[in-house]
């Protein structure tokens, strides 16, 4: 029964559905009192309570990170300096582990602008691969598990050539290498599969000692936390490129990566750029909120993204001592975008909004203001300063107005 669920609510199409039992109306939410963010001053805040708040999402959301996985293998497995019409230079990099060779490593795709030396860099997870960020067809097809899905030509488990481009509209590579910045992504299957089961044959597994029978207990990491992890190798390698300007790193993902590229950029300062879009329940949206999609429903469908003890805030969210403007707060001082689609309720595009509004107190204390506005403003109107917000028209995606905005943001933050 709860794999049926699992799997109905994973058809994003049905997840955007209103469903009855999910509440829709704002005078429903319930009103509780968001935990203490306990400012004080800048310095205490990094010193003292930032990793507090890293230790209780730890403790109660995602699992820690072992610190201790081993040190990653980069393999540059094909350069082409004529990518996208001369464009950019395109690269594949293989990650892995030689201490953990039972996980089989992810392939990182680089474009690089050739007009630009050294260029700031996205750095971000997709849903179906390399060959269906990029249009080019030279791009190697993923052959790892994915969902089955009619649409996108995915069959029996896996990518067919019908499958490549499928997810190039989230992508614009030639609105972003024309505006002077690099892209670096990989395939989120690579590190682990998307499946209740799927941390068998991915990372999760490979560093266990107990291997596939490993019993996940509270305050070890979920999916997300190891996509996570997965983000900050890529961050390893683009270190080392010389083609790469790391010291400005953004890290971004959409919906269940909206989710994991907060996470990640949490945890990891070299992401001087942290992107939320559409990341909702988990991510963004305020927990204590009762509005689309809530912790109940998120932690029944899936379990595997969070650590264990999260499920136990299922029907008490109130009870859980974070909330969701601590997730934002984590990014302090560095700039932060969340953005929300207008007709994405599931994700409660107002929770969104107030999370970074109440994430806001933070900057100032770094002297830097967040959303600036008190109010969600209008549907298409950005505002913010260091904290970003948009509610774009249209449904839950990421398109080339996000991106417009990440680039317009990024450009005024970082003088390029
Ligand atoms: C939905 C899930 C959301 C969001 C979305 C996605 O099914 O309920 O939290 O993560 O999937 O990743 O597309």
């Amino acid at each position: 029964m709860r794999t049926l669920f699992a799997l109905l609510l994973a058809t994003t199409a049905l997840a955007q559905t209103p469903r009855p039992g999910v509440n829709y109306d704002e005078a429903k939410v319930g009103n509780h009192p968001l935990p203490d963010l306990k400012l004080t001053t800048a310095e205490e805040w990094t010193k003292t309570r930032r990793p507090e708040i890293i230790k209780l999402f730890e403790d109660h959301v995602f699992g820690k990170t072992p610190s201790d996985i081993g040190t990653p293998k980069f393999e540059v497995t094909a350069t082409k300096t004529d990518a996208l019409g001369g464009l950019a230079t395109r690269k594949f990099i293989h990650i892995s582990l030689p201490n953990r060779p039972a996980w089989p490593g992810m392939d990182v795709m680089l474009y690089t602008p050739n007009a630009t030396q050294s260029a700031p860099c996205f750095v971000g997870l997709s849903f179906g691969g390399n060959h269906a960020v990029s249009q080019e067809t030279d791009v190697p097809l993923n052959t790892r598990w994915q969902r089955d899905n009619k649409e996108k030509n995915i069959i029996n488990h896996r990518a067919t050539e019908a499958s490549r481009g499928t997810e190039s509209s989230r992508w614009p590579l030639e609105m972003i290498l024309k505006r002077g910045f690099a892209v670096a992504t990989a395939y989120y299957g690579d590190i682990e599969p998307d499946h209740a089961d799927g941390w068998k044959e991915g990372l999760r597994a490979a560093f266990s000692k107990d291997g596939a029978n490993t019993v996940w207990k509270d305050g070890e990491w979920g999916a997300i936390g190891a996509w996570a992890w997965g983000l900050s190798r890529i961050a390893d390698y683009l270190e080392t490129d010389k083609q790469v300007d790391s010291k400005h790193l953004a890290v971004i993902g959409h919906s269940r990566l909206g989710k994991t590229s907060l996470w990640a950029g949490a945890q990891d300062e070299r992401f001087g750029f942290v992107i939320s879009n559409n990341s909702g329940e988990g991510g963004a949206a305020l927990m204590r909120r009762d509005f689309g999609e809530t912790t109940a429903i998120i932690t029944k469908a899936f379990p595997h993204w969070f650590t264990p003890k999260y499920t136990r805030y299922a029907s008490n969210a109130a009870a859980c001592p974070i909330d969701m403007h601590m997730f934002i707060a984590l990014a302090a001082p560095r700039p932060i975008y969340i953005a929300s689609a207008a007709e994405d309720h599931w994700a409660d595009q107002k929770g969104e909004f107030l999370s970074g509004k109440f994430a806001s107190p933070v900057y100032a204390l770094f002297g830097k203001k967040g959303v600036v506005v008190d109010e969600q403003p209008a549907i298409d109107t950005p505002v913010g300063d260091f904290i970003g917000y948009h509610n774009r028209t249209g449904k839950h995606d990421v398109t080339d107005y996000d991106w417009t905005q990440y680039l317009n943001f990024a450009s005024r933050h970082w003088g390029k």
